[in-house]
């Protein structure tokens, strides 16, 4: 039977208060273009409702966890409560991979200035201090970032200042991030902090000149199960030059010295946009947007970035590799079709992946029947087109918008205007990013920031094949007698990036939508029930 998804949607809005119903009716939305063939407009980035239970982090999260955080030999310290820091420790899967005995990491640390009542009354910097002095007399690391939580910002401790006297008195890079959890609306702001301090304290340091022809940033791309690796050795077999990843198994001197790239490949527009954009401005480097994840997207931003540099050689390199890589892919995508052609999958998580994890799903012969970010904005789901619409609410204010302009000596522009124009027109997403909407079949249900409640409703309703989400999600969804797939840690597999990580998931996927054992759940109280009803009638 085909949903009516308008129907589906009231039947969410229902639950809600009057008022509720009415902004989160901005929020849930139908994948229909308009008459004039547009998209519909979703309203995204907006806080979540007061006692609803979100899929949400903080702010602290998306700066210390997800863009510093996976950078080997930056050693991070958590200055708040120790709870802050050791949630976040380690639990996202970002892998790294030292070059060598001597070759710094310290993300299997975690270090927190563990604040207590006396610091929260008398404050905190003394502490702090300390704490970035021991640090560094155990470590000797070349650079410490340090992460404010909550209270940081609440009782005011100045970690700048701190980090100041510290870089001072250490003779090494010592940077703060005012990345309270409160300070924006989802980790989102973090994303946003933690590009505006490593532009401004790391990026461009290093003048080392790159002799290498084809020289790329990869950007948006974390490594979570090893998802780096596979394009790190993709690249590698091409002969393009990875100077530096944002920030899956990155270093500190990569990112010094990346503005010596000549192109930015974006990989996860919603959390490092901000970098490419800067970038663009002070260096004159282009950026176009990319996706690894599955094998069709995986190919063409291969071809593109070839296609970038304009070179015989190195486009017949790609090609090559591609076609090494797609019979296995292929050979394996008929073998799922067999058994998964025309399941359901829903995906709610991050800011990213809900677009990029459907274009696997598309390979297999699955259709995604509703999806929804946890953070993105508005562009994130209709294209950055939108951009110059986007009300600046007094949430976004609040966070800093650094001013670039072109560097005085260091500008220099990769491509002239007229070539960038040529490139968009071949099909390349120059400086763009279309959206999730556009990928989407008409009639699908978009969902921004999904609450809990409407997640179940939407299992009870449409019970989906597979239904992708994360940790806190999982059990509730296994619960209702539906596979679950992690798509932020992957579970315990990946990598799931590049030809060999879409085999990976297509045979994973297959695996789990054609298990018996989720219809085979029962609740306790059901099981007692049926007993009950045993009993009454033997
Ligand atoms: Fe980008 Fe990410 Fe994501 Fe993200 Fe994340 Fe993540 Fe994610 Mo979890 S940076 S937006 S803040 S692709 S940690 S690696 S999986 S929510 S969709």
């Amino acid at each position: 039977m085909e949903l009516n998804p308008h129907t589906v949607k009231d039947e969410l809005l229902k639950a809600y208060p009057k008022k509720t119903a009415r902004k989160r009716a901005e929020q849930i939305v139908v994948n229909e273009r308009r008459e004039d063939g547009s998209l519909p407009e979703i309203r995204a980035n907006v806080r979540t409702t007061p006692g609803a239970i979100t899929q949400r982090g903080c702010t602290y999260a998306g700066c210390k966890g997800v863009v510093i955080g996976p950078t080997r030999d930056i050693l991070s310290i958590t200055h708040g409560p120790i709870g802050c820091g050791f949630y976040s420790w380690l639990t996202r899967r970002n892998q790294t991979r030292t070059e060598g005995p001597e070759d710094a990491n310290y993300i299997t640390y975690c270090l927190s200035t563990d604040m207590q009542d006396e610091q929260i009354v008398f404050g905190g910097e003394k502490k702090l201090r300390a704490a970035i002095e021991e640090a560094y007399a155990v470590f000797h690391p070349k650079a410490i970032a340090i992460f404010s939580t909550c209270p940081v910002g609440l009782i005011g401790d100045d970690v700048h200042a701190v980090a100041r006297d510290m870089k001072e008195k250490l003779g090494i890079n010592v940077f703060g991030f005012s990345c309270e959890g409160y300070k924006g609306v989802s980790q989102s702001a973090g994303h946003h902090i933690a590009n505006n301090q490593l532009f401004k304290h790391v990026v461009g340091t290093d003048e080392t000149p790159r002799p290498e022809r084809f020289k790329i940033n990869m950007l948006g791309e974390y490594n979570i199960g090893g998802d780096a690796f596979v394009i790190e050795d993709l690249l590698e077999r091409c002969g393009i030059t990875l100077i530096s990843t944002f920030s899956g198994n990155s270093t500190y001197d990569a990112f010094a010295n990346s503005h010596m790239a000549d192109l930015n490949a974006v990989m996860c527009h919603r959390s490092i946009n901000y970098v490419a954009e800067m970038m663009e401005k002070k260096f004159g480097i282009p950026w176009i947007k990319v996706n690894f994840v599955g094998a069709e997207g995986t190919a063409k931003s291969l071809r593109h970035i070839a296609q970038y540099f304009n070179d015989a050689e190195l486009t017949e390199r790609v090609e090559k590799v591609i076609s090494e890589e797609m019979t296995e892919v292929l050979k394996t995508q008929f073998e799922v079709r067999k058994r998964c052609e025309g399941k359901t999958a829903m995906l709610f998580v991050g800011g990213s992946r809900a677009h990029h994890y459907q274009l696997l799903f598309k390979e297999m012969g699955m259709k995604t029947v509703a999806a929804g970010y946890e953070f993105a904005h508005r562009d994130d789901y209709e294209g950055r087109s939108v951009l110059p619409t986007i009300k600046v609410d007094a949430d976004s204010r609040n966070i800093e918008q650094l001013e670039i302009v072109a560097d005085e000596t260091r500008y220099q522009p990769r491509k002239d205007p007229g070539e960038l124009v040529q490139l968009q027109t071949a099909g390349m997403d120059v400086a763009d990013y279309a959206g999730m909407l556009p990928d989407m079949d008409e009639g699908t249900l978009v969902i921004d920031d999904i609450y809990h409640f409407e997640t179940e409703r939407l299992l009870e309703i449409y019970k989906p094949d597979i239904f992708c989400a994360g940790i806190k999600e999982k059990y509730a969804v296994q619960k209702a007698g539906i596979p679950c797939k992690q798509l932020h840690s992957y579970d315990y597999g990946g990598p799931y990036a590049g030809f060999r990580g879409a085999i990976n998931f297509y045979k994973e996927i297959d695996r789990m939508v054609n298990t018996k054992i989720w219809s085979y759940v029962q609740a306790p109280w059901e099981a007692e029930e049926e007993m009950e009803a045993d009993a009454i009638a033997s």
